[in-house]
């Protein structure tokens, strides 16, 4: 899907919306979350626009497996990523998961322990 008018997310992703990347590749763009809830807090979307990870269909296999790899390259570079470290993968879907912008999303969160289940 081309970008979304309004979306923030095809905001960021277009540059148009100023955001601190600390990575992009040719189908994801990786940025600090503004309201970061752990030392690392990163979110890593595709740059073509899916509403959320309950939308995802096998057309989207190619963004799904690079949110996974990308995800491992930012962990690396964060120094979260070894086996004695580690780091939470989230994607919000809807209202009961308090999703708040509609461009699928993963958050990586790490640098502390988290509790589970989540609250
Ligand atoms: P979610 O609840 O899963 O939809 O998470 C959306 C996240 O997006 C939330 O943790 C805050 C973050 N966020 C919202 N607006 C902005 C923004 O303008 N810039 C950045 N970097 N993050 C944002």
């Amino acid at each position: 899907m081309s970008p979304v008018d309004g979306c923030l997310f095809c905001g960021i992703v277009a540059g148009d919306v100023p955001a601190d990347i600390v990575r992009s590749d040719e189908r994801t763009v990786a940025f600090r979350d503004v309201s970061p809830q752990a030392p690392v807090h990163v979110l890593i979307v595709p740059r073509r626009h899916i509403e959320h990870a309950g939308a995802v269909g096998p057309e989207d296999a190619g963004e799904v497996t690079a949110l996974l790899v990308a995800a491992r390259a930012v962990a690396d570079a964060e120094g979260i990523g070894g086996k004695d470290r580690g780091y939470r993968l989230v994607c919000n879907v809807g209202p009961d998961a308090l999703n708040s912008v509609p461009h699928l999303h993963m958050h990586l969160l790490g640098g502390r322990t988290f509790d589970w289940p989540p609250g």
